[in-house]
């Protein structure tokens, strides 16, 4: 797909500087699944895993559905601004000419449903878009830029710019629920190398700053304590999510050596939830295993919809769906992403990041 810039290049050029002024990164570049999509798969006409529709986003003024998977806004809104940008960049897919040089600053290409391999999410129709088919999005507008900018105030504004990727529960999902004969140690090294090879990837086109978070106890999601007798967390998930973790912590090290240049904050989605979910209080919220919207057991045996139960304090629930965490729960994921201690993120926060 090209991207038609369709104003003057001059434009361009005085809002890159602008916003390099402003905020303490360049631009952003938003990579991953649900937990991040600020909208892409509304503009995917086929895709199932959509929140363009009540109760989603009724927290925003007006109550309004934007595709976030939340009563608000996600960790990609909170995290940009502490960086000192607005909210999230908005979706490459909704990139169009009236638009585009308010919001250049980044892109999103998040996709809700998405996952590291190519075929998890996927259905008989396009569902989502996959971690490679974002990241060939993101070479797109590389190529867009270099044409505007020249190759070398491309690199260096890459390079300055960060790159946000929130990647890897739906594998996990799709390796938990389809009863594979794939052993568990096959299929996390599998997954990880696959992993790698997306994020070498993205080194080669220019990248130098991520800040990436692993997977979160999905086994304490309210859709999956509905499977256990006693409503506790399926220890499964949780260990793929911890072991993830660990994998993900080496291969970072091990890529900071090959790539020169390299800068990265690794958050540990695990110990962040975890330590939410075992000391709720601490944190003000009072309901971490029912989802505030949905019908059924633990509220969590449908998806949220206009039909659906709605509790009324919100900002006290860890989950907002019976997947997805409500807007109080991201916005402390991206507080402790962005200013947390070695505990929660490493080998710098992505404050620390930013300005690295
Ligand atoms: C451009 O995108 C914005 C936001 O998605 C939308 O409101 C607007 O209608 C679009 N304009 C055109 C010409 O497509
Ligand atoms: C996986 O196994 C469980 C329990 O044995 C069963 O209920 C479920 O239908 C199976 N799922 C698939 C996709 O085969
Ligand atoms: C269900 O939850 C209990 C704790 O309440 C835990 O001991 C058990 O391992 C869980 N079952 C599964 C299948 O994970
Ligand atoms: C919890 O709420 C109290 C009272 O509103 C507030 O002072 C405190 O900062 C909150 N704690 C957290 C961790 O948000
Ligand atoms: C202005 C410009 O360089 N546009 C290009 C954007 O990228 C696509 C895909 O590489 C090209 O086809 C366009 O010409």
């Amino acid at each position: 797909m090209a991207i038609k810039w369709r104003f003057p290049l001059v434009f361009l050029s005085l809002v890159l500087a602008v916003n390099g002024a402003e905020a303490d990164v360049p631009a952003i570049f938003i990579l991953g699944d649900s937990t991040a999509d600020v909208g892409t798969n509304n503009f995917l006409p086929s895709s199932m895993s959509r929140a363009d529709f009540p109760y989603n986003g009724i927290d925003f003024s007006n109550s309004t559905p934007t595709g976030r998977f939340s009563n608000g806004l996600n960790t990609a809104d909170f995290l940009a601004n502490l960086l000192g940008y607005e909210e999230s960049p908005k979706p490459f897919l909704s990139l169009n000419s009236s638009s585009l040089f308010k919001w250049f600053g980044g892109f999103s290409f998040a996709s809700g449903g998405s996952g590291i391999f190519d075929t998890t999410g996927q259905r008989i129709n396009k569902n989502c878009i996959p971690l490679a088919e974002q990241i060939q999005q993101f070479s797109l507008v590389r190529s867009n830029l270099s044409a505007l900018m020249g190759p070398v105030a491309t690199e260096t504004y890459l390079s300055k710019s960060l790159f946000f990727i929130s990647i890897g529960s739906n594998d996990m999902f799709e390796y938990y629920s389809s009863n594979s004969s794939i052993p568990k140690e096959q299929f996390l090294s599998s997954l990880v190398a696959t992993y790698e090879n997306h994020l070498k990837t993205l080194l080669n086109l220019g990248a130098r700053k991520l800040g990436i978070i692993s997977v979160a106890p999905i086994g304490c999601c309210p859709s999956l304590r509905v499977l256990n007798a006693t409503g506790g967390c399926i220890e499964e998930l949780n260990d793929h999510a911890k072991a993830f973790h660990s994998k993900l912590a080496v291969l970072m090290n091990k890529l900071s050596s090959e790539f020169e240049g390299l800068k990265y904050s690794l958050g540990n989605a695990f110990e962040m939830t975890i330590n939410v979910i075992q000391n709720p209080l601490a944190f003000n919220f009072t309901q971490v295993d029912t989802a505030c919207c949905g019908t059924g057991k633990l509220n969590a045996e449908n998806f949220c919809k206009p039909d659906a139960n709605l509790c009324t304090n919100r900002d006290q629930y860890l989950f907002w769906d019976r997947f997805h965490p409500t807007q109080a729960a991201y916005k402390l994921a991206a507080v402790t992403l962005y200013g947390g201690g070695p505990q929660f993120v490493t080998p710098i926060n992505f404050a620390q990041l930013a300005k690295a």
